[in-house]
Formats: structure tokens, C-alpha cells, sequence
């Protein structure tokens, strides 16, 4: 399986993020993405497409020390504002500029306030989107996801690979994008979970538009669950969203995930969540997995997007189910079993068997995938 992959990430390497009410050093750092790099090199996965930093520039040393530098082909940004709102897209692009005159000692921008007041009545024309914290506070849903002078051009390049991968999946039936900051808990136009863009919904956008007839299926395996790809596809039955995850009764992002979410108006069965108990080992999994891939299946899909977290293995840092990492073999098994074109996305996972648990996935899936039957 071939893997694309950008080294811009690495110009988004926040210091703080905050857990327990105090500040620690970021779970979602750059080292994840370089772990998993290399353990798909060590065991001979594929070839990995490394993108371009941008259509001017080749030089990446320049890019990492001014990555305010990188510009999106249009064709990107275009899928980009799909997905979400153009002024949304201009404050990832922006804010640090911004937070930098207002606070120049604090290398990253953080809100403080969140946009909840008067919710569904503010009046837009009241609120001062120049203010730095007003505008962090507007377009943030939570306080663990800190903003650099790099994170515009880790996330572009982020959803870059996501976009790349499926157009690998529409030649060769399967792709891993290694994409680095994660995309599932982005909204529209709100950043939150570590997540800016959400490459996983950009991914699909992109598939619909070359083959508007298909069904789409995200299947979301990440520990937590994808509440921004939810809300993204939530009114939408071309596309079908299924995420099992840790309860949000008691797990990030608590807000949303519960199993009576099933989707809007004529999409209504086409968003369907699976929230388990803390301590859910394989077997129940497992059970949940193969509930997930049979409803798939029942609607035919052109296409199978996994967002593909690895925070449900035992040891991470900040979930609790207790999947071993033989356990992500398997899982990748079951899913290439069904022989759907399909698309890895990297989300969560923090940990240091995050090399071990993806590449198991991915070998798992190729495994079934290229069997003949
Ligand atoms: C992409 C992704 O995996 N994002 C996860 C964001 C989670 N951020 C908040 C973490 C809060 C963890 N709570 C720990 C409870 C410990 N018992
Ligand atoms: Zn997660």
C-alpha cells in the first residue's frame, strides 16, 4: 500500500496543551507522525509519495522557518472550502499573525473564552473578529488545541495528503494518508481536538465530486469520537459516517457521540455512532467493528474512508480500552475482507507502539484486501 506524506507537519509542534487542569506537553506532537514513517519503512509497507511543500517552493528548509510562506494550489483550497467556511479557513491562516502582535512572547495562540454566550442569537455585527481573543474564542470549541506560526501550513498539507490518497485509491483500490494535525473533531468552522482541517470529510468531498452517484462510508476507529465529521456529513445521505468510540458520557468530546445521533431529515440512519463502555477489550470490539462493516455493506458503497485512530490500544496516554497490538491486525483484516477502494486517514494515537498499531492495520487490511476469495 502506498503512503503519502508531507514533512510540513513538523513546522506544527506546539509546546502546552492543557490536561487536568494543568499544562502538559502536547500528546499530539510531531514525533507520531515520524514513528509511524518509519516503521512503514522498516517493514517494507509501500512506496511514500513525500508531496512538495507548495506549487512555488521545493525548499523545505525555508518553508519550516517561514511556513506562513505556503499557499494551497487553488485546486486544494477549493475542496478545502468545501468542507468549511471560507472565513474559518482565513482565521487558520492568519491567527498566529494576528495573536503574535497582540502577546509576541508566546509562541503559541491559545483562546480563553469560548464562544458561548448567546449562541443562537449573537448578533455577528457585535463581535470583534480583530481582536485576537475574540477570534480564537469564535472559531475554538476547546482549550487543548494551541496554534503556531507553522499550523496553517501543517494542516494545508495535512489535507494535501488526505486529497492526494484518494486520488491513489481511485487508481489502485487503497491508500494510508499520513496526515499530521489529525481531522476528525474539526467543524466546519471550529477547531478543536488537535484538529484544524478535517481531512477525512475533504477526502470525501473530493470522492463525490468524481463520482457523485457513490456512497461514501467513513468508518471513524479513532478512541474518540469524530464530532466534526459528524456535523460536516450530519444532513447528508450520500454520505454515511459510523464511529465506535469511547462513551462521551464520560470521555472527549462529551458533548457529542451518543447513539441517539443518527442524522437529519431524509439522512436520517446515515450517522451512526457506537459509544463503549471504558476497559472494552477485542471481543466486544470486534463485535462492534463487524456490526459496523455489515450496515456498510447494506448500502453498497462506492467508496470506505477510515479515520484511523490508534488511541484505542491499551497503553495511550489519554484513552481507555485495552486493544492489544496484535488486536490492529485483525482489525485491518476485517476491514479488507470487504474489498471496498479504501482510504486511511491518520487521526489519533499517543503512544509508543503508534509505528506498530497503524502499520499492524494497514498489513492486516492489505493482507485480506489482495486475497482472492
Ligand atoms: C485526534 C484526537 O485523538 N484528538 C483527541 C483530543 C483529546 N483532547 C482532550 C484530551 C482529554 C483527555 N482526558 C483524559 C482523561 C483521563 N482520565
Ligand atoms: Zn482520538
Amino acid at each position: 500500500m502506498k503512503t503519502v506524506y508531507s514533512p510540513l507537519h513538523i513546522a506544527h509542534a506546539p509546546k502546552m496543551e492543557f490536561f487536568r487542569g494543568r499544562t502538559v506537553e502536547c500528546f499530539e506532537n510531531p514525533e507520531r507522525a515520524l514513528r509511524i514513517l518509519k516503521e512503514i519503512n522498516k517493514r517494507k509497507l509501500g512506496d511514500v509519495i513525500v508531496l512538495p511543500p507548495s506549487s512555488q517552493s521545493d525548499d523545505y528548509s525555508q518553508l519550516l522557518i517561514e511556513p506562513a510562506l505556503i499557499e494551497p494550489s487553488l485546486e486544494l483550497l477549493k475542496l478545502i472550502n468545501t468542507v468549511h467556511d471560507r472565513d474559518y479557513v482565513e482565521f487558520v491562516r492568519t491567527i498566529f499573525h494576528d495573536w503574535h502582535r497582540e502577546v509576541p512572547m508566546q509562541s503559541y495562540a491559545l483562546p480563553h473564552t469560548l464562544n458561548r454566550l448567546g449562541r443562537d442569537n449573537i448578533n455577528l455585527d457585535n463581535i470583534n473578529l480583530k481582536n485576537p481573543y475574540a477570534k480564537l474564542g469564535y472559531y475554538s470549541f476547546d482549550v487543548c488545541t494551541p496554534i503556531t506560526a507553522g499550523t496553517w501550513a501543517a494542516a494545508i498539507s495535512s489535507a494535501w495528503c488526505a486529497v492526494r490518497g484518494q486520488e491513489i485509491v481511485r487508481e489502485e483500490g487503497m491508500a494510508f494518508a499520513l496526515c499530521r494535525p489529525p481531522g476528525h473533531h474539526a467543524h466546519p468552522n471550529m477547531c478543536g481536538g488537535y484538529c484544524f482541517f478535517n481531512n477525512a470529510a475533504i477526502a470525501a468531498e473530493a470522492f463525490h465530486q468524481h463520482d457523485p452517484t457513490a456512497l461514501i462510508a467513513i468508518l471513524d476507529v479513532d478512541y474518540h469520537h469524530g464530532n466534526g465529521t459528524q456535523a460536516i456529513f450530519y444532513d447528508r445521505k450520500d454520505v454515511l459516517y459510523l464511529s465506535i468510540h469511547g462513551d462521551p458520557a464520560n470521555n472527549y468530546p462529551y458533548f457529542l457521540g451518543f447513539s441517539d445521533e443518527i442524522g437529519e431529515g431524509d439522512a436520517e440512519g446515515f450517522n451512526v455512532n457506537f459509544p463503549l463502555p471504558q476497559n472494552t477489550q477485542w471481543p466486544d470490539y470486534c463485535r462492534t467493528l463487524d456490526r459496523s462493516l455489515d450496515l456498510i455493506q447494506s448500502q453498497n458503497p462506492g467508496y470506505l474512508i477510515v479515520s484511523l485512530g490508534v488511541d484505542t490500544f491499551k497503553d495511550d496516554g489519554i484513552s481507555q480500552f485495552l486493544l492489544e497490538s496484535s488486536d490492529f491486525i485483525e482489525l485491518g483484516k476485517r476491514i479488507g475482507l470487504r474489498k471496498w477502494p479504501t482510504l486511511f486517514v491518520m487521526e489519533g494515537g499517543y503512544h509508543d507502539q503508534i509505528g506498530e498499531t497503524v502499520v499492524n492495520v494497514l498489513q492486516g487490511f492489505q493482507a485480506s484486501f489482495c486475497a482472492s476469495v
